[in-house]
């Protein structure tokens, strides 16, 4: 079984779409939980890319095919996530920031909250806070989630927040943050209302600030 995940891992990184396919079949015919194979296949899969990416050892090219096996592995898993079939718990509009065009992440944390049963709208990468304005306005989010993967990105977070008081729309909406290189101490500095490091944390957050918002104390 560790074997399996470890082959996982190593067709993520390798960039290999069709063995990646295969394994995650395979593993899931195991009777391997998806958690487990997300985690400790396609997400370690993707950690050592980043390693490599980091030492230059690997470049954009390779990156993106890694990518491209790991959103395959990913949509394998997506059926069997859905354990819950109502979309009752709340709405949640998530969505990468301007700037930026990472998004397995995000994904994943899609994935994770869609089938803990709430209903997720992703509108997608490089997305400018006017985009996350008329979203909110137009959809009526409990929860409004933002992304990003880069120093340099991540600061336009703060002018989303912003936009959404100016037009006063902060008090109607709790808004989380997330990705790499997003803390705990820059979502209060922002006033953002949660940060979570990964998605199953990102799940908890949102069940205690909708807890909150549904029975303030
Ligand atoms: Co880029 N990249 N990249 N990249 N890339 C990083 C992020 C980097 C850390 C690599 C490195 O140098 N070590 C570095 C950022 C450095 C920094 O700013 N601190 C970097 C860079 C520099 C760049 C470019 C600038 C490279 C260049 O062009 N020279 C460029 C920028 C493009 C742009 O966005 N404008 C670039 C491009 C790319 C690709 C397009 C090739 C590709 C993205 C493809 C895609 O996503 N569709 C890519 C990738 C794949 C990576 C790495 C290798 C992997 C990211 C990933 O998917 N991780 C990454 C290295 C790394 O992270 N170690 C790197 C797996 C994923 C499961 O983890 O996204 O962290 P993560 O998501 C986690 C948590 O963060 C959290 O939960 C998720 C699941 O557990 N989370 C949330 C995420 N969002 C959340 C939201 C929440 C809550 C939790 O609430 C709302």
């Amino acid at each position: 079984m560790v074997k399996l995940l470890r082959e996982i891992a190593q067709s993520v990184e390798k960039g290999d779409s069709s063995s990646l396919k295969e394994l995650t079949q395979r593993a899931l015919s195991e009777k391997i939980c998806p958690e487990e194979i997300l985690n400790d296949g396609l997400i370690r899969g993707m950690d050592e890319v980043g390693i490599k990416f980091k030492k230059n050892e690997i470049f954009i090219p390779e990156v993106l095919i890694s990518t491209r096996a790991m959103k395959a592995g990913l949509e394998i898993l997506r059926p069997h996530f859905f354990t819950l079939p109502q979309r009752l718990k709340g709405k949640i509009v998530m969505g990468t920031v301007k700037g930026d065009l990472h998004d397995i992440g995000k994904k994943i944390v899609c994935l994770v909250l869609e089938s803990a049963g709430y209903e997720v709208i992703d509108i997608g990468i490089d997305t400018p806070k006017e985009k996350f304005l008329n979203v909110v306005k137009k959809e009526s989010p409990d929860i409004l989630g933002m992304s990003a993967l880069l120093t340099t990105t991540m600061i336009y977070m703060r002018e989303v927040i912003e936009i959404l008081e100016r037009k006063n729309l902060r008090q109607r909406v709790k808004v989380i943050i997330g990705g790499g290189p997003v803390t705990q101490s820059f979502a209060e500095e922002i006033k953002a209302d949660g940060y979570a490091p990964n998605a199953a944390l990102a799940l908890s957050l949102v069940e205690r600030l909708l807890k909150k918002k549904r029975r303030p104390e």
